[in-house]
């Protein structure tokens, strides 16, 4: 979720101008809107969609990738209910306020539906949904998109914010959101934050998942000026009721980013500065999956085996079929 220095983002923009795009990104022509004109008494001629092949979700793939639209993505989330990839940018400094991020809308084999399905964001981060809403963090503020129009439904500012990042959802509907760099994890319900819980012993939470009663935190470890660690963090468990935590990982493995269920009763994460995909067991074994360049955040999984990778210093996104190395 960090780039690693301005200059290093600088340079990754620079490289993959929009001139550039073929040979940086991999990513397919967009593709072209329709022209027919509507029959005078074509009930789909209202609804424009119904005309345009790429408005539909396709199945989930892996072994895509694309940069379409994509700049500086922190976050690849798949909504099963829709059958939809939702990958948010941050376009930009992490905590710039620069108005410009947004949210791409994608089928499931990388086809972009719409690269402005959501904009007027800042620098938006984590992606979670539940029940027809997407959510998101944006540096201090937890935003609700109407999955079925795009339209943001709900703008909560929480004071005292410094750095959101990831969001998890309660079966209540609660949402659940880390503030890295604040060592604070916060809910919100009904319009109104509130602290959920906070101190050293987050170990600077980044990735966030509800799975049944517990929340699970992924910690990053406490960042020097560059986000590297003398300690990383580790995976651990808070109780929601009793807020009582437990550990995952016995011992610091990782700057934890991204944090998804495997499907298998253990836990996809990647380790950002390192550019690994790691599954961790049950019982809190960590393994390395796939390691690529520095710069894979949160990221999106759907069992049995499909990942979906942000390459935010790369400007792209992709998917990746894990058959063959997942337990
Ligand atoms: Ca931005
Ligand atoms: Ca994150």
């Amino acid at each position: 979720m960090f780039t690693t220095t301005p200059i290093r983002l600088f340079q990754t923009l620079a490289i993959c101008s929009p001139l550039m795009f073929y040979a940086c990104g991999g990513g397919e022509a967009p593709p072209a809107e329709s022209s027919a004109p509507a029959a005078a008494h074509d009930p789909a001629a209202h609804d424009p969609a119904a005309h345009d092949p790429a408005a539909h979700a396709a199945p989930l793939a892996g072994g895509w990738t694309t940069s379409e639209g994509i700049a500086t993505p922190e976050s690849v989330y798949y909504d099963a209910a829709s059958g939809f990839v939702f990958s948010s940018q941050i376009d930009g400094m992490p905590d710039g306020r620069d108005g410009n991020g947004r949210i791409v809308k994608l089928g499931g084999d990388g086809h972009v539906v719409a690269a402005d399905w959501v904009t007027g964001l800042n620098a938006p981060k984590g992606l979670r949904s539940h029940d027809g809403t997407l959510w998101t963090a944006d540096l201090d503020e937890v935003v609700g998109i109407d999955i079925g129009s795009g339209k943001v439904t709900s703008r909560v500012k929480i004071d005292g914010a410094q750095f959101l990042n990831d969001v998890a959802v309660g079966a209540d509907g609660t949402v659940y959101v880390s503030d890295m760099m604040a060592n604070r994890i916060y809910s919100v319900r009904d319009g109104k934050a509130s602290v959920f819980a906070e101190g050293e012993q987050l170990e600077w939470p980044n990735g966030l998942l509800v799975d049944g009663n517990r929340l699970i935190v992924g910690g990053w470890g406490k960042p020097k000026a560059d986000f590297s660690t003398d300690v990383p963090g580790r995976l651990f468990a808070l109780d929601l009721q009793t807020k009582q935590k437990t550990l995952i990982t016995p011992k610091p493995f990782a700057n934890i980013d991204g944090l998804e269920l495997d499907g298998r009763g253990g836990y996809i994460v990647t380790d950002y500065l390192k550019g690994k995909v790691m599954q961790v067991s049950a019982t809190g074994e960590a393994r390395d999956l796939r390691t690529f360049k520095p710069g894979t955040a949160d990221l999106g999984f759907a069992p049995p085996a499909v990942a979906l990778i942000p390459h935010m210093n790369e400007n792209r996104v992709a998917s990746y079929d894990l058959s063959d190395v997942l337990k």
